[in-house]
């Protein structure tokens, strides 16, 4: 809030345009699997609905309908039907951030996510991004926390980030040639 991110939320019930389409997650992508999803219709057919695997879906119908700038993080309830553990169930929170405007880089992304490793951390907190792959971003990252939980300071994995892939934004309706932005997604109980 204290660097203008608006907090946004939308419906756990999503299609497929809102999952993936629009997040420029292909038809034979491993993610869109029946069996890992929570499909409430059928997945053959037509227009079929799921509960939402991720916030992003929030992130996509915000763009849809506003123009740049753009400063969100979107929070809520996402649903994977992972196996039972102490840390996963199928069902878990998620926050994700979203920013675009024009000229925004790769160190805004970076600067953002330590400030918010600092005051959610403390202020020796340290931050590292290493390099990844998803979908919707380009480059992309995976975002480690230095943390210390009594057996010495370790690096954490909290979540995935990058720069927004231009395909989302011809999705939406934005000029990839115009804007850029940065996307983070964080795990809360992971
Ligand atoms: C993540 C990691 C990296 C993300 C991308 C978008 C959107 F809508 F702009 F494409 N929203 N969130 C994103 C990017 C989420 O979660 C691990």
């Amino acid at each position: 809030g204290r660097m203008g991110f608006d907090a946004v939320t939308g419906p756990e019930l999503e299609d497929e345009h809102h999952n993936f389409v629009a997040l420029n997650i292909p038809q034979q992508h491993p993610a869109r699997d029946p069996l890992d999803n929570f499909y409430l219709t059928d997945p053959d057919g037509e227009n079929p609905l799921l509960l939402r695997s991720q916030t992003s879906t929030v992130q996509i119908r915000v763009m849809e309908n506003t123009q740049p700038p753009v400063r969100i993080v979107s929070t809520g309830r996402v649903y994977r039907p992972d196996e039972h553990d102490a840390t996963h169930y199928s069902m878990f929170h998620q926050v994700e951030g979203l920013y675009v405007d024009k000229k925004v880089s790769m160190v805004d992304l970076k600067t953002t996510l330590y400030q918010f490793a600092r005051a959610m951390f403390g202020e020796d907190a340290e931050i590292d991004l290493v390099p990844s792959y998803f979908p919707f971003t380009e480059p992309s990252a995976e975002l480690y926390v230095k943390m210390d939980l009594g057996k010495g300071p370790e690096w954490m994995e909290i979540g995935g980030c990058g720069m927004v892939d231009p395909a989302v934004f011809e999705h939406v309706g934005y000029d990839p040639e115009e804007v850029t932005g940065f996307a983070f997604g964080l795990g809360i109980e992971r």
